[in-house]
């Protein structure tokens, strides 16, 4: 069977749908390029001798891995030149990056993390580049933190790699949920799941127990809920699964359903994971494959950011699962 390549894809949702724009459309392919590149370096290890920190802290405060920076230096480098972009914003980089003036600049903002779940890397677990794609509002030339302040329901793409057994790449333009599979040998992303949906409901769990102690009452009456099993209120047996890398663990829900929870809690009062290229690109392929994505108070893709690298509560995956932990935190608040 011929398969259909990233670059095919694309050129077809913006020949016969109308989907996407010639420089959307290039602006994906310079990130899927870039995500390439970044797979390449991490397949290396420690035969590159690029594992292991790298002696300095991001925004965040967290020491940066050596392949956290080099990932990010490949985004940048990828996408500064090709006049697709007004500005970028990275997890690892305090301020969004401007477009050189030696460059043409174009009309979409790009937020990423450019290596979610770099504390595996040290340890051969999957981890994955998240990022998500804004249009630059009128009139802004010189796009500051502001520009970038914009509801998920703004997104005009999203998409994640998963540097995993395969290098897979995840994408939705708002036309549903696609997957592709990198070719080493063409180079190529492959067209390997056409259409992705997340089943409604589940019997698969993902957070973290550890945190147990600080959880909100529903989440804590949900997975003592969940551990009762069959002779439980949910009368079945759960099943838990935690990577630590968000991007491994999305890629199992959209592949069988399931739930993934780090809720805001005691510990993590903002919560954990970041609104603007961890909480929002997720939450729009998570809908766009036909689940729900909440922070237990609302839809995540409704909240109004206010800071750049802000935090957010994050639970999404199967629709019917997350609906019902919806309700238990509405009815918390009675
Ligand atoms: P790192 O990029 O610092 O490894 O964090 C990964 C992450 O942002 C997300 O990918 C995971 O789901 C979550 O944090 C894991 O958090 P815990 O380490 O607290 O389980």
């Amino acid at each position: 069977m011929r398969r259909v390549t990233l670059t095919q894809y694309l050129v077809e949702q913006q020949r016969t749908k109308g989907v996407v724009s010639a420089e959307l459309r290039l602006l994906i392919e310079v990130v899927a390029r870039a995500c390439k590149s970044i797979s390449h370096a991490i397949s290396k290890g420690a035969l590159a001798g690029i594992l292991g920190g790298a002696g300095t802290d991001n925004v965040q405060g967290e020491a940066q891995k050596k392949l956290d920076v080099i990932a990010n230096e490949v985004l940048l480098e990828a996408n500064e030149w090709g006049g697709y972009l007004a500005a970028m914003a990275s997890e690892e980089m305090d301020d969004p990056q401007q477009i050189p003036n030696r460059f043409p600049k174009g009309e979409f903002l790009l937020t990423y993390d450019p290596l979610d779940g770099s504390s595996n890397i040290d340890v051969n677990v999957s981890v994955g580049t998240i990022f998500s794609v804004l249009r630059c509002p009128e009139g802004v030339t010189n796009p500051d933190e502001k520009a970038f302040l914009q509801p998920g329901s703004k997104q005009v793409a999203a998409g994640f790699a998963v540097y995993g057994p395969s290098t897979i790449l995840v994408l939705t333009i708002g036309n549903g949920v696609v997957g592709f599979t990198l070719d080493r040998d063409l180079g190529s992303w492959v067209m390997t799941e056409p259409k992705i949906e997340i089943p409604g409901d589940t019997q698969e769990f993902a957070i973290n127990m550890s945190n147990m102690r600080n959880w909100p009452a529903p989440v804590k009456r949900y997975i003592d809920e969940c551990l009762a099993g069959k002779t439980g209120p949910r009368g079945k047996d759960f099943n838990m699964r935690w990577v630590a890398s968000m991007v491994a663990d999305v890629y199992r829900i959209l592949s069988r359903g399931g739930v993934f929870m780090y809720p805001t809690d005691a510990k993590h009062v903002e919560g954990r994971l970041r609104l603007l290229y961890e909480a929002n690109p997720m939450s729009f392929i998570v809908e766009q494959a036909g689940g729900a994505a909440i922070n237990g108070l609302q839809r995540i893709m409704d909240v109004q950011p206010t800071k750049l690298h802000q935090r957010q509560g994050v639970i999404l995956g199967s629709k019917n699962e997350v609906e019902l932990i919806g309700r238990y935190y509405a009815e918390n608040k009675q």
